[in-house]
């Protein structure tokens, strides 16, 4: 294949690692792609000036092996405990979080408050594909009420977490939500997110056909396109509605856009007026 016709995204790749494991139809591609396109709408030529952390899972895999850069695939839930202690050791890191949603909302969900509470720098992508996928399709705390999966053979009595809500509420300078289906929305909401100084999180649904996909009904990921398709988008500034979504679908669009004090800056302040 000549340089020039090469996928815009194969230069910030690692090909000798591909193709990637990733089971066809899987969003995790998609989402790749999205963020590589911010990457390069930046103007940035290589993903040297990131680091990346990430915990278990499949969408844990898309920084690490396959992105040309610094990766640290770390444990389930622990991706923001990781990036926390990294920006302060050496606060001059850019650092990207890309996890799943289990990882980032179940096991690690008080990490991910308790960072957007702090405000601290950092960009977190979460790839919510409304279940477990790397484990074979436990239910998780995104997976819609009444959902079979393979720990909810009856259907699921639980109600889901709205992620990207909680996260905004919980003081994040930037929460944006698309689907796999909204690419360049996507790609533009993570531009957005990567220059926003303050935790900044971008939350992806993205389809997961064979662990979600096969006990729901929707196991064709063309399908599940078409259902993220339907999702309706939020007006910018529109009162964040509580009700607790279902399957019908979910509002996307951009749930908070502010420039409140970032935590280290607000640590140093504190410093600067002990040194007085
Ligand atoms: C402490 C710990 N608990 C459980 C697991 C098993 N485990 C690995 S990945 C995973 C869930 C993955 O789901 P998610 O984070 O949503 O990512 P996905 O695979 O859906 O992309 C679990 C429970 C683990 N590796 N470590
Ligand atoms: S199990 Fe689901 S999330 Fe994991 S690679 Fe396959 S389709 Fe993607």
């Amino acid at each position: 294949m000549s340089s020039q016709s090469k996928h815009f995204a194969l230069q910030y790749l690692r090909e000798e690692t591909l193709p990637s494991t990733f089971c066809s139809g899987c969003g995790a591609g998609e989402v790749t792609n999205s963020f590589i396109k911010a990457v390069k709408d930046l103007g940035h030529e290589d993903l040297n000036k990131f680091t990346f952390v990430s915990g278990i899972g499949c969408s844990s895999w898309i920084t690490s092996p396959y992105f040309k850069a610094d990766t640290l695939h770390t444990t389930h839930g622990r991706a923001i405990a990781f990036a926390t202690g990294l920006k302060l050791a050496n606060p001059e890191l850019k650092i990207v979080v890309i996890s799943g949603d289990g990882d980032l909302a179940a096991i690690g969900g008080n990490h991910l408050i308790h960072a957007a509470r702090r405000n601290i720098d950092m960009t977190v992508i979460c790839v919510n594909n409304y279940i477990y996928g790397m484990t074979g399709g436990q239910v998780g705390p995104t997976t819609f009420t009444g959902d079979r999966t393979s720990t909810t053979p009856y259907g699921n009595p639980e109600r889901p977490f709205v992620i990207s809500r909680l996260v905004a509420a919980a003081g994040a300078n930037y929460v944006a939500r698309w689907t796999t289906a909204h690419p360049v929305q996507a790609a533009r909401a993570i531009r957005t997110a990567l220059e926003k100084k303050g935790f900044s999180f971008v939350e992806i649904i993205s389809q997961c056909p064979t662990s979600y996909g096969r006990k729901t009904g929707t196991s064709r990921p063309e399908d599940m396109i078409a259902w993220f398709k339907k999702y309706p988008v939020r007006k910018k500034d529109a009162p964040v509605d509580l009700q607790i979504p279902t399957r019908d679908g979910v509002d996307l669009g951009v749930f908070a856009d502010r420039n409140e004090i970032e935590f280290i800056e607000s640590m140093m302040a504190i410093y600067a007026n002990l040194e007085e």
